[in-house]
């Protein structure tokens, strides 16, 4: 329920309710005592898994790893009935956990914030919400997630067409009915790969507008049965060390062959294995294939000759078949049927890159080439990755500088936790950490533990202003690009770039170095006094001028 025009002082104001927001809510209020509110745009809880209800949406990492892992009750009580679990499934997980917990008394929903402003005088963010809710903390702590700005490309004359409009990111919540009708879906990223396959057999005709190609590996998706979820749950000590101590945050195990160290029949052999397993954990299937360029064409050329199996038109095949760019330098995708897809009668497939779309109107999508007549237009263009959320409110901290002049080059973060010149913001899985690179779910729990650590300390220490310095800010941004530079991420026109919204900084923004290794760098951090960090007492009202 929204409660419009409240305001509310807490300890802790946290922006954003999805996974990483409640996790933080119940972190710091059943665990550490402190108030929390937490801001939440939506009607209710969820985030990312509350606005992506199209058909299809489901998880693309094992569900027994996309889990809390805080509490073991939780883990016995919850079953997952499906390897992947569909968007409505988590969605009841999440509100399972808020109803469990009881998180929902501390969370404020249809409440977008506007405005958070650093009150230097006070050492409280003032937070204003554009329906009227505001809020006072000591902290603020953005859980806003990286993947929840929705990117609506700017199409001439969209508004004219007099079908549906319906982004991926942002669908309806009351059902959408397209059996029969004529749907065109422009982009082949991990949405429109999911939801293609699932409404290609109700709809009339299925029209897709392809710029670039994505690789997708099958994502062996399966339903689970008693005795399977029996064993996962047996397994879930191991499976959670696993997690801890990966550099992906999934339960994959580390190979330490590259792709080079087996002939060509045993790389060929192990790839086909991978291919009838592995799912995401493909791009994992040797450890080379993001650093070399001769490792990753393996992999590369195993995944189009599997394109070229798939689909029975070899121009076709081709067309889908991604030449730009290396395998894993943009998000992987995996898929149930994608590609068989295009085998099917009533489904086109339009190479945008080829023939720009150059307009809509009332009825049609045109190309430089054609005008395809359509019921619904579905975007299944993505986000404004990472940063979307974080610079859409007006974040202004110390001197009045607000979060966008700062991150003006890119975004400038201190182990992707805080950035300098706003005392006390901290930043779930974000910029500057591994973040998107791996299992988020691993990423918020471990940022969850390690704010809440240091709010704790700086409380007890009596210094609970908390702040990134400029040189270890300067340092870490250092040690981002340094990650990232001998990798093949650099080589492709990503989100991790900044590449897909236009004349946004490129710089490759979350931290490459992989979980473990970034988990090691935050806990000696902690261990040396959190080095880096100035902490400092709340100013006293008593040294305040008359
Ligand atoms: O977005 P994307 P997404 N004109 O950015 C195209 C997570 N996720 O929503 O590559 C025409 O990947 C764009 O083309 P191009 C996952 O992390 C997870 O699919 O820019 N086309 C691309 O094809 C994922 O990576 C799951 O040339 C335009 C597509 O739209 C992330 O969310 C499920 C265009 C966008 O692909 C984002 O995925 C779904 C334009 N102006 C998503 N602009 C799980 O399974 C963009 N495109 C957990």
């Amino acid at each position: 329920m929204s409660n419009t025009q409240t305001h509310h002082d807490v300890d802790v104001v946290v922006v954003g309710a999805g996974f990483a927001g409640l996790a933080m809510l119940r972190e710091l209020r059943d665990e550490r005592g402190m108030s929390v509110r937490v801001l939440e745009a939506g009607d209710d809880v969820g985030g990312v898994w509350y606005w992506n209800r199209y058909p299809g949406a489901r998880c693309d990492v094992d569900s027994t790893d996309y889990s809390y892992t805080f509490s073991p009750e939780l883990d016995e009580e919850w079953n997952w009935s499906e390897r992947y679990a569909t968007q409505p499934e988590i969605l009841r997980y999440v509100h399972h956990v808020a109803d469990r917990f009881d998180l929902r008394r501390d969370v404020t929903t249809g409440a977008r914030v506007a405005t958070a402003t650093w009150d230097d005088d006070a050492a409280r963010w003032d937070v204003t919400c554009e329906d009227g809710t505001t809020a006072r903390g000591r902290y603020l702590v953005m859980a806003t997630g990286c993947l929840s700005a929705v990117k609506r490309p700017q199409v001439e004359g969209i508004e004219d067409f007099t079908g549906q409009v319906l982004h991926t990111a942002d669908w309806p919540r009351e059902p959408v009915d397209l059996a029969g009708k004529r749907v065109g879906v422009i982009g082949t990223g991990s949405s429109g790969i999911q939801v293609i396959p699932r409404i290609a057999p109700e709809v009339e005709e299925l029209v897709v507008f392809q710029r670039t190609p994505a690789f997708s590996v099958p994502a062996h998706h399966q339903v689970l049965s008693d005795a399977e979820r029996a064993a996962l749950k047996l397994s879930l000590p191991e499976r959670r060390e696993m997690l801890r101590n990966s550099p992906t945050g999934l339960s994959v195990p580390v190979t330490r062959r590259g792709a080079l160290d087996d002939d060509d029949a045993a790389r060929e052999r192990h790839y086909e294995e991978q291919w009838h397993s592995a799912g995401f954990g493909f791009l994992l299937a040797y450890n080379d294939l993001l650093v070399s360029h001769e490792a990753n064409r393996t992999a590369s050329d195993f995944i189009r000759g599997k394109i070229a199996e798939r689909v029975n038109d070899p121009a076709l095949a081709e067309k889908l078949s991604p030449h730009t760019y290396p395998y894993g330098a943009k998000r992987p995708c995996v898929d149930t049927g994608y590609y068989e897809t295009f085998n099917r009668e009533n489904v086109t497939l339009v190479d945008i890159a080829e023939a720009p779309l150059t307009r809509a109107t009332a009825t049609t999508l045109e190309t430089t080439d054609a005008a395809y007549d359509l019921d619904v237009i579905v975007f299944a263009t993505g986000f404004d990755a990472m940063t979307g959320s974080l610079l859409k409110p007006t974040i202004t901290g110390r001197d009045g500088v607000t979060l966008k002049e700062h991150w003006a080059g890119g975004p400038l973060t201190y182990l992707g936790l805080m950035t300098a010149g706003f005392p006390n913001m901290f930043i779930i899985a974000g910029p500057g950490s591994p973040s998107l690179l791996g299992n988020v779910m691993v990423s918020i729990e471990q940022h969850v533990d390690w704010v809440s650590a240091l709010l704790v300390d700086s409380e007890a220490a009596g210094t609970p202003v908390v702040e990134a310095t400029a040189e270890a800010e300067a340092e870490w941004v250092e040690r981002v690009n340094a990650a990232a530079a001998p990798t093949l991420y650099m080589e492709a026109a990503s989100y991790y770039l900044g590449a897909e919204i236009e004349g946004k900084p490129r710089v490759f923004m979350p931290y490459a170095g992989g979980l473990r290794r970034y988990r090691r760098e935050c806990d000696e951090v902690a261990r040396d006094g959190y080095r880096g960090f100035r902490r400092s007492p709340e100013p006293s009202t008593d040294l305040q001028p008359a």
